[in-house]
């Protein structure tokens, strides 16, 4: 008999200027592949850290048009997600994803 890892969870992050657009916000502990697709006309980036944790994954800065998957095995607890180009965050560019248990 052959153990079979569940397939990673998904969630897709949509950029504009200046917000991310979340396809899920809760998804369950474990792998995770979130995919930034940059639909917006500046080049973007991906910053993600659970609070409390100090961890910070990284996505490349990702050119208007393009996709980047990224997968990370990911811990219980809520996390915050921001874009580190210039000052984007501070204009709106940042979200909340949950992951559970
Ligand atoms: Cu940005």
């Amino acid at each position: 008999m052959i153990a079979v890892a569940p397939p990673p969870a998904r969630v897709q992050v949509v950029a504009h200027e200046f917000s991310f657009v979340l396809s899920r916000q809760t998804i369950k502990a474990g792998w995770a592949t979130i995919e930034l697709r940059n639909a917006g006309e500046d080049a973007h980036d991906l910053r993600m850290r659970r609070v409390g944790g100090t961890r910070v994954y990284a996505w490349p800065v990702t050119q208007a048009g393009a996709v980047v998957d990224e997968t990370y095995k990911l811990l219980p607890g809520r996390y915050v997600l921001y874009c580190s180009v210039a000052n984007h965050r501070a204009l709106g560019m940042q979200a909340a994803l949950t992951v559970r248990r």
